[in-house]
């Protein structure tokens, strides 16, 4: 049972003993036991290393029962269930470390303390050894694992489908300044937190051909098969005993073929193998490029065809016949990357299972929802036709069918417009003189009963741009529901010590309804509140600090405004903008060291994708510029730049806490929603943002006089674009942009090196697709403001105090609770 608040009138956090239930007890009992049988098998005792390990174990015995009670519930619901069983299709899960959670979720967090007290070993050291589970590049994975977490919170049945790769995103490695990319073999040294199902393994057949019998009856003969076997990984809720299962694949390698082995040709008998590993092998560091394209297409076509035949399988276990399945299940897309999914379950459904044409077709449409997270039309996946002759034909022909079915309504609704037709098409017949392409978001959008966006600008947006003629063909088929994240880990876990004054002033509740938030609004003006919150602050950012010195060697000020911008890197994020303030604040400094500046330090994080030349040069300047920044002894710690390494939801853990100012800065109209704004704005950071993505519904729901918005609209920039935007001409007007522009490049951060950021440069000048020289006066001129009211203490907490009185709409459990509303319920398919 939640507690609900109840009111201390003393200002400091009190710990309550929380009371403990039979059933805690004997969790804990369980618990202690599990985790010194594990514990004993250690070869060299107890270690951190063998703690971790024995403590996971011992969680995940814990967690295996409440999964299989989970399960057991779930399967009674039977048919008349209100909320169908969701099955969350994603490529990306970006879990970051599992044990902290799984203990608070337990209770299990102080017997564990207290055990390893026993034997001289600290909580805190225990934890750090746990690698990132980092099966994800951006927020798109992490988006996915918060969902997770909402799933077991809200009780909803459902199933997380993904692929269990051996290596997650590469490890970032900072050389000479530039990011060198290695392989994360985070498996290595990971503790057992996974159940592999080893009776949980279906195969998927790539290439070979469709033949045809004698009835007319299609049937694909595959060339290779590979047998993806599930790995599981359980969620728990934290105010249940319900979990939530991230269900992996990993490709198990066939026997080698022992003809060829006899033969000596042990290549040829150890193919099956190498095929089946490479297919597991690598989450894609990189969303732009060519590279392994056909390996990614295997990926998706593997992830789809094994979750949907486990779900078939598990709805024939229950229901024991396919007519209602889209009536109990829903198949989410998580982007367009399974947006095979719609044609591997016709596949199923006719092939397998021998329905018609018709009852597969309304039951795929039933199932499936897809939702769009970037307008970027570069994200758009295609493939070439060719590759699905090759690799998937049966696919090919049932998506052709699809796209016949489709064209020929539309040609009823629109007779006559062939260029509707041609655009909309699930095949691009390479018009541009290119090849022949199937359109993934095509796909989704004909096959899925909603479509929707993750930010209310971006809904907008995607109607009026990519899909603008689909939403003219089915108006009421998009929708929106604005992103959130799970307050659990990002507030509870990631600020120990904000949440505990939290709970002083408004309670308990907010860790069940984050809405609760709320209530700290009338509170905000408290100046005794308001130093408690600036004390917590500073202990994180001291702690942030430590970091920082263990990782760089650079000493910070911990009184300085901690000024933070972690995202991967991108141009349409414009941390070239955040650069250009920082070089236009350290010029200001050199020509007036004596003026009273308010003391900032910049830290930037983040990953370039390994094929993204200019976010790698957009890395190398940051490190340049820090380099002369922070050896400039008239600079001092009036201003410093800090690039930490090898960014990671762990290292996000430590520093949102610590942030004074969120930087949200992309051009209006580019960032989908953003996540990273939320968890900062939870933390007690400060926004500066444009009017973009999910930073308008914040600024609206904390008053957008707490937010220090800047910068040209969406509109703005698109009329801007349309007349014909000129970056040069801001350029010329503006001769702090231009001695910034100048002084990148004349050298002065390259050693005199007037070639390194040439083409950075020729592209702001020429180019700047983004419109930072636009947007750059406004953005130095908001700076200023910021400063000035953080040389006020008491105005600077009680800013903060709104912002995080105003977060409470963005907990990924709303977003969750708004996904069962709109489309996950069974009263969404009518
Ligand atoms: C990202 C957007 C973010 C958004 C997350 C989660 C991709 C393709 N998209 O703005 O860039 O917050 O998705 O929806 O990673």
């Amino acid at each position: 049972p939640v507690q609900r608040k109840q009111k201390p009138k003393a200002s400091t956090a009190m710990k309550k003993p929380t009371a403990l239930t039979a059933e805690d007890k004997a969790l804990r009992a369980a618990f202690e036991t599990a985790y010194e049988r594990e514990l004993a098998q250690s070869s060299h005792g107890a270690t951190p290393q063998a703690a971790l390990h024995a403590a996971a174990l011992a969680c995940r015995e814990s967690l295996a029962r409440r999964w299989a009670a989970t399960q057991a519930q779930d399967a009674k619901r039977g048919d008349k269930a209100p909320v169908r069983r969701v099955h969350y299709l994603s490529m990306e899960f970006l879990m970051g470390r599992a044990l902290s959670n799984a203990l608070a979720a337990l209770k299990l967090t102080d017997p564990l303390e207290a055990k390893l007290a026993e034997q001289g070993l600290a909580l805190g050291d225990v934890l750090e050894r746990e690698p990132d589970a980092a099966l994800g590049n951006g927020g798109l994975g992490r988006l996915a694992a918060c969902f997770l977490d909402s799933f077991a919170e809200l009780e909803l049945p459902s199933f997380g489908y993904g692929l269990r790769y051996r290596y997650g995103t590469f490890a970032q490695v900072i050389s000479q300044g530039r990011q060198m990319e290695q392989p994360d073999d985070w498996t290595r040294n990971s503790p057992a937190w996974e159940l592999p199902r080893h009776d949980v393994r279906f195969n998927v057949g790539f290439g070979g051909r469709v033949e045809v019998d004698a009835s007319g009856v299609r049937r694909w003969l595959p060339a290779d098969t590979i047998e993806a076997q599930a790995f599981d990984f359980i969620v728990p809720a934290h105010h249940s005993d319900r979990v939530s299962t991230l269900r992996q694949w990993q490709a198990t390698a066939a026997p080698i073929a022992f003809k060829p082995f006899c033969e000596g040709d042990y290549a040829r008998a150890a193919r099956h193998q190498v095929l089946a590993d490479a297919l597991n092998w690598v989450l894609y560091p990189d969303d732009s490029t060519e590279a392994g394209r056909e390996l990614r297409l295997k990926q998706e076509a593997f992830l789809v065809s094994a979750s949907l035949q486990d779900l078939i399988e598990r709805h024939l276990r229950e229901f024991g016949s396919l007519h209602n399945l889209g009536k109990t299940n829903a198949i989410h897309l998580n982007d367009t990357h399974p947006a095979l999914a719609p044609a591997e379950l016709m596949r199923l459904l006719l092939d397998e299972h021998g329905l018609g044409w018709d009852e597969a077709w309304k039951i795929t449409r039933q199932a499936v929802a897809y939702t769009n997270h970037t307008l970027m039309p570069e994200a758009l996946e295609t493939w070439p036709v060719r590759m699905f002759e090759q690799l998937l034909p049966r696919h090919l022909e049932i998506i052709y069918e699809i796209n016949h079915r489709f064209l020929e309504e539309l040609q009823a609704r629109f007779p006559g417009d062939h260029a509707l037709a041609a655009r909309v098409s699930l095949i691009d017949e390479g018009s541009h003189g290119g090849e022949r392409r199937v359109r993934m978001a095509s796909l989704a959008l004909v096959a899925s009963h909603r479509v929707n966006g993750v930010a209310a600008l971006h809904s907008e947006l995607m109607v009026q741009t990519i899909f603008a003629d689909y939403a003219r063909i089915w108006p009421d088929r998009f929708h929106n529901v604005t992103n959130g994240v799970t307050p659990r880990r990002w507030l509870q876990q990631a600020n120990p010590q904000l949440s505990a004054l939290l709970d002083s002033r408004i309670g308990e509740g907010w860790r069940k309804d984050l809405a609760e938030l709320g209530e700290l609004k009338a509170l905000a003006a408290n100046a005794e509140l308001g130093e408690e919150f600036l004390a917590v602050k500073r202990a994180n950012k001291e702690r942030l600090a430590a970091v920082i010195r263990r990782e760089l060697g650079i000493t910070v000020n911990v009184d300085s405004l901690f000024d933070i911008q972690i995202k991967r890197i991108h141009e349409y994020k414009r941390q070239l903008l955040n650069l250009l303030h920082v070089i236009s604040r350290y010029q200001a400094i050199r020509d007036n060291p004596d003026a009273n500046w308010v003391p900032r330090t910049v830290i930037i994080a983040g990953k370039a994708a390994s094929a993204y030349q200019m976010a790698k040069s957009i890395v190398r300047l940051a490190h340049d510029v820090a380099r002369v920044i922070n050896s400039d002894p008239r600079v001092g710690d009036k201003l410093k730049l800090v690039f930490l390494p090898n960014y990671s939801v762990t290292l996000a853990e430590s520093i949102i806490p610590a942030a004074d100012l969120s930087e949200q800065i992309s051009t209006a109209g580019t960032e989908a929603s953003g996540t990273g704004n939320m968890k900062f704005g939870m933390n007690g950071a400060v926004t500066i943002g444009t009017w973009d993505g999910a930073n308008i519904e914040m600024a609206e729901a904390m008053g957008v006089e707490n937010m220090f918005v800047f910068g040209l609209r969406a509109d703005a920039v698109a009329k801007i674009k349309s007349l014909g935007y000129d970056p040069r001409l801001y350029v010329e007007e503006n001769r702090q942009l231009k001695r910034v522009i100048d002084a990148i490049s004349a050298g002065v951060f390259s050693n005199g090196d007037t070639e390194r950021y040439r083409s950075l440069v020729d592209s702001l000048l020429h180019r700047d697709v983004y419109l930072l020289m636009a947007d750059f006066a406004d953005y130095v001129a908001t700076q200023a403001k910021v400063d000035a009211l953080f040389a006020n203490r008491t105005a600077w907490a009680e800013r903060a105090l709104r912002n995080i009185a105003g977060m409470g709409p963005f907990s990924s459990d709303r977003t969750i609770a708004e996904y069962v509303e709109r489309v996950w319920s069974v009263k969404s398919l009518n």
